[in-house]
């Protein structure tokens, strides 16, 4: 697993953040546990374990919770967001006899005898690295399974080469970082966030299972998240009303799932005397963002007919006048007599 970001509060400020942010927390306990009873023998975690450089009392919280599950051993380390500063409380922490944690911002090995396997990582001692850190990482030459565990993959936090990586010569590489969980070749895999973290971590989230042995590597994406952040569109057409919309809302969010939040955004064209109110439309459901990218719908011809002689008859015959797509035509005559109407009933001339 990766990117728990344990301590995060999503949506600060709505009435579901304070839930959102312990979800985090009880998914990863629950998830520890689970690994501990079904008996799994490793447990990776790819980094950002805490949204931030961690409290002493936190990192003994976690140490308890993953001493708990012995002899299931652990492999860790600290990411960009919990990054080891020159002060920071993983430095000397002493984890339990089945806990391993990178040292250092330099590549390191764990050799675990019981389970025959390498693991190979490092720790972030900074809130960016830009040095390709993992490029040219190979493993030992030595008998057992191999696996790398690492966290990046941007501009800005150990830039990868995928390609060169998956080919490397690891079993497994653990990659965290990006919160989007993705499948590369079997063999190497972002988790992505066990819980979405953010409004635009978009999509269902979860942790990687998986099985090493002498036939190779075989991995999975298991869903585990309390809820999902969607993308909601509504196309608004020309007769509908603001209680139509928040109707149609309501239903979509019904349909789709109580449970998750979402990002709305509204689109096409309005009657021009209506207005949406988006600020009403946020009590309709857990509405993380909703966006009015509507335009109002002029019957064009009426209009120049009725104001042939004045400025907006001017412009509407100038936009007629110029070459482009129909699409384009509306878009600017409709954002151009909405500045013009602005405050206005259209029907007052
Ligand atoms: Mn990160």
């Amino acid at each position: 697993m990766a990117d728990i970001h344990l301590g995060a509060v999503p949506d600060r400020g709505k009435a579901w953040a304070g839930k959102r942010s312990e979800e985090i927390e009880e998914t990863f306990y629950h998830l520890i546990q689970e690994a501990g009873k079904q008996g799994v023998d490793l447990i990776l975690i790819a980094g950002d374990i805490f949204h931030r450089p961690p409290l002493k009392r936190e990192l003994k919280e976690l140490n308890y919770r993953l001493e708990s599950i012995q002899p299931t051993q652990v492999v860790m380390m600290a990411g960009n967001h919990d990054y080891m500063g020159e002060g920071s409380n993983y430095r000397g922490f002493h984890w339990a006899e089945n806990v391993h944690f990178f040292q250092k911002e330099q590549l390191d090995s764990f050799y675990l005898e019981s389970l025959h396997t390498w693991i190979y990582g490092l720790s972030y001692e900074h809130r960016e690295i830009k040095t390709p850190l993992y490029q040219r990482v190979i493993p030992l030459d030595k008998p057992g399974y191999h696996i790398l565990l690492a966290h990046g993959g941007d501009e800005k936090h150990i830039p990868i080469q995928k390609k060169e990586l998956i080919s490397a010569g690891f079993d497994y590489v653990a990659l965290g970082h990006i919160h989007k969980p993705e499948i590369f070749d079997n063999k190497m895999a972002y988790a992505g966030a066990l819980e979405p973290i953010d409004r635009l971590d978009i999509g269902e989230h979860g942790y990687v299972y998986g099985e090493i042995n002498d036939k190779g590597t075989r991995i999975q994406f298991c869903p585990a998240a309390c809820r999902e952040y969607k993308n909601l569109i509504l196309e608004s057409d020309t007769d509908m009303t603001g209680g139509e919309m928040e109707e149609w809302l309501s239903q979509q969010i019904e349909i789709e799932g109580k449970q998750h939040i979402y990002n709305v955004l509204l689109k096409g064209y309005r009657d021009a005397d209506i207005v949406y109110d988006t600020e009403k439309m946020l009590r309709l459901g857990k509405i993380a963002a909703i966006k009015d990218e509507t335009l109002p719908w002029f019957d064009f011809e009426r209009l120049y007919n009725e104001n042939a002689d004045n400025l907006i008859g001017m412009f509407i015959k100038k936009v007629y006048q110029m070459p482009m797509d129909e699409a384009r035509r509306t878009r600017i005559l409709s954002y151009g007599l909405q500045a013009m109407y602005h405050g206005r009933d259209v029907g007052e001339g």
